[in-house]
Parts: C-alpha cells; structure tokens; sequence
C-alpha cells in the first residue's frame, strides 16, 4: 500500500510581506463600534447598535483556493464506533490529540458536525485557506460547532494563532462569527508543549483577541464560509500577514462547541487526565470523556517545509521517518491506514494512524 502522505508538503516559494497587525486589543475593553448618538426626539427610534458592524467595507475578499494543496491531514471516524459510545482511535489526552464528538459522560450522543474527517491547507501570497471535512449529516445539515485552525509559527509545539469560525452559514465569504486570538505571553502548550504537563497549569490560552467584531486593525483578516459544493465542509481563509514573514509553519485543526475555549489552551494543561477523561474505552482508567467532550482535533501538518519527524504534534510520518525518530507521533506501520482524500483532487492517499 502506497502510504506516502507526506509527499503533499510542497515548499511555497512566497514573498511574504512583513506586515505587523499593530497593536492588539483585549476583549474587554469594549472597543467595540462607537454607539449611535442618541436621537434629538423621543419619537426618534435608535438604531441598533449593530448596524453599525453591518457596514464593515472590505477591501480584501478571498477567492478560490490555490490548485495545489500545502498539507492534508486525515482525522478518525468516529461515527463508526458510536454506537458503542466510544471513538475508534485518535484520542490521546496527553498529547493534546482529541476525537471526542460526544456528549460528556454517557457518550450516547454523537455529533457529525464536530467529527473531523480531513482537512486540507492551501497558501497564496495573501491567503492561507484551510478545508475541514465534517462527517455528513443528512438529518440536520447544519454547521452548529466552532472550527478552526491553530498555527504554530516557531514550529516549538505551542500554538501562536488559533483562528476560530462559529456556526457558518453562508457559501459566502464573511467575517461574521470569525475571530483570531493570539498567545502574546507565550503560555499555550505550558512547559511541555504538546504533552501535558506533570500539574496542570492555569495560563491564559490565547488572550489577545486580535480580530473580532470591532476588533482589530485588519476588517478583512479572517473569513469563513460552507463550500458550495459538499455542506459538511467548512473552509476558513486568514490573511498570510499573521505570519510575520515567515512561510512556513505547523497547522492543527479543530472542531467543538464551548470546550473549545481559547483562553483554556492547552486543554492538556488546563485539566488533568481524570478530570478530562478519555474517549477510548481500552483506556478504562480514564474512559469516559468528563470536562472536555464535544471536541475533535487533528495532528499537525507541516506548512511550507519538509518536516524532520521531531516537531511536536506532528502527524505520524509514515516510512524511514516514522519511529523512534518522533518524539510523540510515532506509529507503527501496520497502524497506518490510508484512504482516497474525500476533499480535494488529490492524488495522494490520506492516512491516519490507528493506535490508541
Ligand atoms: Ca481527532
Ligand atoms: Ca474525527
Ligand atoms: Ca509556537
Ligand atoms: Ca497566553
């Protein structure tokens, strides 16, 4: 079986411009848009306060996606193991590795809109566009989750940017329910990045808000919209300036509801093990998923680059790079099991690794 997923790294030649995003805005400080003057008469109705956030003009809309993908990642399939209110494979607490699109406790509840399947990266000069493939759901068709990606920009483990897409509904682009948070303080992924840390710490995740409604510099930074052609796919696009002028980083997808927290990142420091619980029923100590459910995660993909096999969080390499070589991604190849991509027109097979 041909496992080469990882030929899907293709270097982007890009001249990046250094663009800064200026200076970044806490949530708090109700920078929000100034309110409508109050009306001379008292007859006058006010306006709402959001017409005002209506007439955002953008200058900078994404188009299609590059014909090339950077990255793709495969994700378990949890639908096949509901049943037995358990996921398949894929959940591993202490490498903040998630696949638990279920209710807390009972797991009885399954819920295709936050179940991964695949996602793909694609790069521009001016974008990164990223797909994630939900498991398809006849009976709602309906995007209710939080999706998004988390990039880490030094490649160290830790995220920098997590940019988060709340209950799309248009085929459109828009930036409404986008928002892009950034680590300034540089405690995501704690002294371990991308394992949990021996005590659980209580950093602050994510705390600059960078980009909201009437936050930040940039109206145009982030976007979101349903592809036209499959409703179970969600694509994000976000302005290549958060890169700082670097072209090449490690993309992480998400999927969930109120769990995915920004200021709770990483969720492996921000819980213990027993109080989060696990998804697979082999890990009977820890099983069933208590303070973190109704989320799904991906490994990382390496952007830009060819990865070494050593970066925290990576995807499992299959081949020569596979191993001992990783410090936490390994997988044995007989773990290994590749599909066609069911996102792109990509000739190469998608895999993921089946160990617990
Ligand atoms: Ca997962
Ligand atoms: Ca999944
Ligand atoms: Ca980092
Ligand atoms: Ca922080």
């Amino acid at each position: 079986m041909n496992i080469k997923m990882s030929a899907l790294f293709i270097v982007a030649m890009f001249s990046l411009s250094a663009c800064n995003l200026g200076a970044s805005q806490s949530a708090e400080d109700g920078t929000g848009p100034e309110a409508t003057e109050a009306p001379a008469l008292e007859t006058q109705v006010a306006e709402p306060a959001v017409e005002a956030t209506a007439t955002v003009e953008h200058k900078d809309i994404p188009g299609e996606f590059p014909e090339s993908p950077s990255g793709v990642v495969g994700d378990q399939d949890s639908s096949i193991t509901a049943d037995d209110n358990r996921a398949p494979s894929g959940d591993r607490f202490t490498f903040t590795r998630f696949e638990r699109p279920f209710n807390s406790e009972t797991m009885d509840e399954y819920y295709p809109f936050i179940d991964i399947q695949e996602g793909v990266v694609y790069m521009d000069d001016n974008w990164i566009y990223v797909a994630i493939a939900l498991k398809s759901d006849e009976a709602s068709r309906e995007l209710k989750g939080r999706y998004g990606v988390e990039i880490d920009l030094d490649l160290d483990g830790g995220g920098d940017w997590l940019i988060l897409a709340s209950n799309p509904v248009s085929t459109d682009w828009t930036t409404d329910g986008v928002e892009a948070w950034f680590d300034a303080n540089d405690d995501v992924g704690g002294a371990v990045a991308a394992a949990t840390d021996e005590k659980p710490e209580f950093g602050d995740g994510y705390e600059s808000f960078e980009f909201g409604p009437g936050v930040g510099s940039d109206p145009d930074l982030a976007w979101v919209r349903i592809s036209s052609a499959d409703p179970n796919i969600v694509h994000l696009a976000v302005k290549t300036d958060i890169l700082n002028g670097s072209k090449r980083f490690l993309a992480g997808l998400w999927a969930g509801e109120d769990d995915l927290d920004p200021s709770m990142f990483d969720l492996s420091d921000h819980f213990t093990h027993e109080q989060a619980g696990a998804a697979l029923i082999e890990l009977n100590v820890f099983y069933p998923i208590k303070e973190i459910s109704a989320i799904d995660n991906t490994c990382r993909m390496a952007i830009g680059f060819q990865p070494t096999g050593r970066e925290p969080g990576l995807c499992p390499l299959p081949g020569s790079l596979a191993g001992e070589e990783q410090i936490d991604a390994g997988c044995a190849a007989a773990n290994i099991v590749c599909r066609q991509s069911l996102t792109a027109a990509y000739s190469e097979p998608v895999c993921i690794c089946t160990e617990p």
